[in-house]
C-alpha cells in the first residue's frame, strides 16, 4: 500500500506569520505566494482585520501562512481586537515574516513587533517590500539599520506586486520547514468561510469607493447565500453596518450610485472567485457605534 504524503516521514510542515506594519503589503505579498487572492487588498491602510490562513502545497511539503493585521499603536476597540489577533500569532506559528516596506525606514511600530520577535526567538525573514517604488541604492542603509536592530536569519528585498524576488521567500521559507504532519487537504488553499470570503471582497470594495472614516465604520455581513442551479446563479444577501445614519447616505450615495457602485464592483470579483453568475442584494444598515460595542464586534466577527 503507498503512503499519503502525510504518512511519509520525510513530509515537511510549517505555520509561518505575516507580520508588519499596516498597509506594507501583508496581503499582496500572500496572494502573491498563493498565486491566487485570498486576502483583499486596498491602498488604505488597517485592510485586514482577521489572521487569515492561505496554504501554499509544495511536492512533499506544505506552507500555512497567516496574514495578519497590520500592528500599530492604537485605542479604539475594533483595532485593538485587530492588533490582538496578530499578536497572537507570534505564538502560534514556526517562521514569522516581518514585513516592511521601502520608502519608510523606520516605522514606529517596528519596536513593537521586534519586541514579540525578541521574546517568541523563532527563525525570523525580514522581507523588504516595495522595491520598485525606489532606488536600489536605498536599500544598503536600511538593511544595515534592521540588522542592527535585530539578527534576522535573513533578510529578503521583495515587490509583492511585481513578483520581485518572492521565489527566494519561498526558498528561504523551504529551508526552514521541519517535518510535520500534511495538515490541510491539496484542494484546500485557505481556511475562510465562504460567507467571510464573500464580507471581505464586498469590504474590498467599500474601501475603494468610499474617503475618511467610512472604511473604517464599515462592516459586512453576509445574512444568505442561495445557489439556484437551473439558472446557474448564485444570491448573495449582504448586509454593510455602518455607525450613523449620515454614513449610511454616503454609503447609499445620491439615487443610490454609492452602493450600487460597491456592488457591481464586488459581483464582478464574485462571478471569476466562484464562476457562476451572482445576484448581490446588498442594503445598508446603521448599527451605532458598532466599532466600539464589545458585543457587536464578536457578532460582527472581531
Ligand atoms: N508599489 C508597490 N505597491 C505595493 C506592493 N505590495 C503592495 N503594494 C500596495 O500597497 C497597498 C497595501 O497593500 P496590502 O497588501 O493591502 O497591505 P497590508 O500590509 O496587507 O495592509 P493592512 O492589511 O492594512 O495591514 C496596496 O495599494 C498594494 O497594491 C509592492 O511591492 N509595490
Ligand atoms: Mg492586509
Amino acid at each position: 500500500m503507498d503512503l499519503t504524503d502525510s504518512e511519509k516521514a520525510d513530509y515537511l510542515s510549517c505555520f509561518i506569520a505575516i507580520i508588519g506594519p499596516p498597509n506594507v503589503g501583508k496581503s499582496t505579498l500572500l496572494n502573491r505566494l498563493l498565486g491566487t487572492k485570498v486576502a483583499i487588498v486596498s491602498p488604505k491602510p488597517q485592510t485586514t482585520r482577521n489572521r487569515i490562513l492561505g496554504i501554499y502545497h509544495g511536492e512533499g511539503y506544505q506552507m500555512a501562512f497567516m496574514d495578519t493585521p497590520g500592528i500599530h499603536k492604537t485605542s479604539t476597540p475594533l483595532h485593538k481586537s485587530m492588533v490582538a489577533s496578530a499578536q497572537e500569532a507570534f505564538y502560534e506559528v514556526d517562521i514569522i515574516m516581518v514585513v516592511i516596506e521601502m520608502p519608510r525606514p523606520d516605522d514606529p511600530e517596528i519596536s513593537l513587533i521586534l519586541k514579540n520577535v525578541k521574546k517568541t526567538k523563532k527563525p525570523t525573514l525580514l522581507i523588504i517590500n516595495k522595491t520598485d517604488t525606489g532606488p536600489k541604492e536605498n536599500l544598503l542603509p536600511i538593511i544595515e539599520a534592521y540588522c542592527q536592530r535585530y539578527p534576522f536569519d535573513a533578510v529578503i528585498p521583495i515587490s509583492a506586486l511585481k513578483g520581485d524576488g518572492t521565489d527566494r521567500v519561498i526558498e528561504e521559507l523551504k529551508a526552514r520547514l521541519r517535518p510535520g504532519p500534511e495538515f490541510f487537504p491539496r484542494d484546500m488553499k485557505t481556511d475562510q468561510s465562504e460567507s467571510f470570503l464573500v464580507s471581505e471582497i464586498i469590504r474590498e470594495k467599500i474601501y475603494f469607493h468610499t474617503r475618511r472614516e467610512l472604511p473604517y465604520s464599515s462592516a459586512v455581513s453576509v445574512e444568505k447565500i442561495e445557489e439556484i442551479p437551473e439558472k446557474d446563479l448564485l444570491s448573495i444577501y449582504a448586509r454593510i453596518h455602518v455607525e450613523s445614519d449620515s454614513q449610511k447616505a454616503i454609503i447609499i450615495g445620491h439615487k443610490g450610485k454609492m452602493i450600487k457602485a460597491i456592488g457591481r464592483a464586488a459581483r464582478l470579483d464574485l462571478e471569476k472567485m466562484f464562476g457562476t453568475h451572482i445576484y448581490l442584494d446588498l442594503v445598508a444598515r446603521v448599527e451605532k457605534n458598532w466599532s466600539k460595542d464589545t458585543k457587536a464586534l464578536r457578532r460582527l466577527g472581531y
